[in-house]
């Protein structure tokens, strides 16, 4: 998308023959992406041609754009994804008033950057290959200051395939190596910036359920502030469900949700020296890790600029549908820290996949503005299903909930005409004395037009991979069974909650806690040592820092952890079943690379099992009394190193990271 989309934006209207072609030339559009800068018009009624004046008044306008489309061809789809700045203007919460911005994003091949990464469409059996050339400039010296081992380089980058069930490790049979799905690179490593480049190669396998997946940076210590940015693309693999007749016939659309960190004014600038429009510190992030979200207790503080969330680029996009029309959402929240809570105005979101894994029957998500509020319960048909925590202490949403990291795909259809909100309803991240509470949003506009024909839901049930039979009692003990354990626990809990009145106490507050504490100490204090070093040989002294960069402000006064401080050692072809632990007020969003999860407990408590890749650890939790999550794996195909970690990135750029490595028995 080279181009800003334009809210509202006056087309030029094609002469038509008929409203179907209309309609059709509609579709295709839709379908095959697009990057222009005008939105799309469609006729109130589909009888009329040649629109008069007063008929062009009745004209709605589909400003929602998506992320040009890329799909593979004969088993292949190679492209190249060019990292860059892209200098464009973004929408506050207000969607007329832009703000000038530069920003790390992506392009592919001869594309400038655009809002979003292009979308890769690919099915089992598929190979797809993306080169990465980083084209960047340099990394600024001065932020070797903050810690000589980590988030110094917000330049470095690398990619992740989020949830693709893929080879993680390195390809040395050629050279130069290619590389799978492999994302721990030492801080040495990278992808650096002004030219360098690495070839990915993903095989995807024949029995890949078909889903949403996407692509962003995961260079410990920068993710965030990358994908902060606007680092982020949709990967689709097709699937037997996507061949069902009444599915293909739906027009596809895909949403990525972006909140964007940008300085301006002061805000996201407190002290650090950023221009406006640039988003260049790890601080920027850390001193208000909800943007302009965070809220006091009342969900009636609405703020008057919120943290806003975008659409592929757009604020506040308009749909439009034909009244009876079924269309397919793929809905993937892209954001690093926030927690999206959807529904759509009196309509139902049935949701047939989790992450990028599908299930036979839906969920349907109704509207569930009548139940807003916190602590009700949910609207959806199966609380304990499909990805939502429903578990006590943690009902806070009632819509469809997407914590970062998480997708969806869902099926509508329309309803009689009129105008409809997509809306985030409030979410609430955190319990305690002072939650956290995200306000409401309208996130999209659904018009929807008159319209006699009707389209089919699919059926039920829908066709499922193998490869997501459930994880048996009986499996899990012929395959070893082993039982693991996760804490997540950030030091300083009640910082957060009190970062609103004192700005950058987060950054002082993460600290990952696991099976190896007295090891990470270690490297904690070697870490600690070397920044000292560093300071003295650059200074001469270890006060001149303190005046020359303002070195209080960009050092928290612990250092992050490395990736590969914390191993899980696991031996190819084992099943094994694992409880990720909770010790903090605020939920965490755990996500594994690699091997999705079968959740099976919340708290300790059996739900109805299902697959995803990214689970909401519950809020709430305490030392006495964490909240948790329990979930069964495979680790059937591949053998390799690659990274647990929290989805809210900046905690994981922070240290709550772990490497798994499969090895061979
Ligand atoms: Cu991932």
């Amino acid at each position: 998308m080279a181009n800003l989309p334009m809210t509202h934006a006056p087309m030029t209207h094609a002469p038509m023959t008929n409203g179907l072609e209309q309609e059709n030339a509609r579709r295709q559009f839709l379908r095959y992406g697009l990057s222009i800068a005008s939105g799309i018009v469609v006729p109130l009624g589909l009888t009329a041609c040649e629109p008069s004046d007063s008929d062009r008044n009745k004209l709605s306008v589909q400003t929602f754009v998506q992320p040009p489309l890329l799909e593979a061809k004969n088993g292949l789809l190679e492209v190249t994804l060019t990292v860059s700045y892209f200098d464009t203007q973004l929408s506050g919460s207000n969607p007329n008033l832009r703000h000038p911005v530069s920003l790390r994003a992506y392009g592919y091949d001869a594309q400038r950057a655009g809002y979003c990464g292009p979308t890769l469409v690919v099915r089992g059996g598929d190979e797809l290959r993306i080169r990465l050339l980083n084209q960047l400039p340099e990394n600024p010296p001065f932020q070797a200051f903050r810690d000589p081992t980590n988030y110094i380089k917000p330049n470095t980058t690398n990619l992740h395939v989020h949830g693709l069930h893929v080879f993680p490790g390195i390809y040395s049979d050629v050279t130069p190596p290619e590389y799978g799905d492999y994302v721990v690179d030492p801080n040495y490593g990278g992808v650096v910036p002004n030219g360098d480049s690495r070839q990915y190669v993903y095989r995807i396998p024949k029995d890949h359920p078909a889903g949403p997946f996407y692509y962003h940076p995961q260079y410990h210590g920068s993710s965030a502030l990358q994908v902060a940015s606007l680092m982020s693309g949709a990967i689709m693999v097709r699937g037997a469900v996507d061949d069902l007749p009444e599915m293909a016939q739906a027009t596809e659309l895909i949403f990525l949700f972006q909140a964007p960190y940008f300085a301006l004014n002061t805000f996201l600038n407190d002290g650090v020296g950023v221009a406006d429009g640039r988003l260049e510190k790890f601080r920027q992030l850390t001193q208000h890790p909800t943007g302009r979200g965070l809220k006091n207790n009342s969900v009636a503080e609405a703020d008057s600029d919120a943290q806003p969330v975008l659409i592929n680029g757009v604020r506040q996009p308009s749909i439009v549908m034909r009244s009876g029309e079924v269309q397919r959402w793929r809905l993937i929240n892209t954001q690093v820290f926030n927690s999206l809570n959807l529904s759509l105005d009196g309509h139902v979101l049935k949701q047939y996949t989790t992450d990028g894994w599908g299930s036979a029957e839906y969920v349907n998500h109704r509207d569930a503005r009548t139940m807003s509020g916190l602590g009700l319960q949910s609207a959806s048909d199966h609380p304990n299903g499909l990805g939502l925590q429903s578990a006590p202490g943690h009902t806070n949403g009632l819509g469809l909930q997407l914590a970062p990291g998480n997708r969806a795909s869902v099926v509508i259809q329309a309803g009689k005409p009129g105008t409809y909100y997509l809306r985030g309803l409030p979410v609430k991240m955190s319990e305690g004395a002072q939650p956290i509470v995200l306000p409401e949003d309208i996130l999209a506009k659904v018009i929807v037009v008159d319209s006699t024909d009707s389209m089919s839901i699919p059926t039920t049930p829908l066709p499922v991979s193998r490869f997501l039979d459930p994880i048996t009692d009986d499996e899990l003990a012929n395959h070893g069974g082993k039982k693991r354990n996760i804490i997540f626990k950030m030091t300083g809990n009640e910082s957060l909650f009190k970062s609103q009145q004192a700005p950058g106490l987060l950054a002082q507050a993460a600290e990952v806690w696991g099976s190896l504490v007295a090891k990470a100490e270690k490297t904690y204090q070697h870490n600690k040592l070397q920044l000292q070093q560093k300071i003295v040989s650059t200074f001469g002294s270890q006060s001149q820092p303190l005046v020359y960069p303002p070195l209080p402000n960009l050092t928290p006064s612990f250092d992050i952890q490395a990736a590969n401080t914390l191993n899980e050692v696991v031996i190819l072809d084992a099943v094994e079943e694992w409880t990720v632990f909770n010790l903090n007020q605020i939920s965490h969003v755990f996500h594994i690379h690699v091997n999705p999860m079968y959740i099976i407990k919340v708290n300790g408590e059996s739900v109805e099992p299902y697959w995803c890749d990214t689970v909401t650890v519950p809020s709430g939790g305490t030392s006495q009394n964490p909240s948790s999550v329990t979930f069964r794996m495979r680790f059937k195909d591949f053998i390799g190193p690659y990274l647990l970690h929290n989805q809210r990135l900046l905690l994981s750029d922070l240290g709550m990271i772990q490497r798994v490595t499969v090895v061979s028995a």
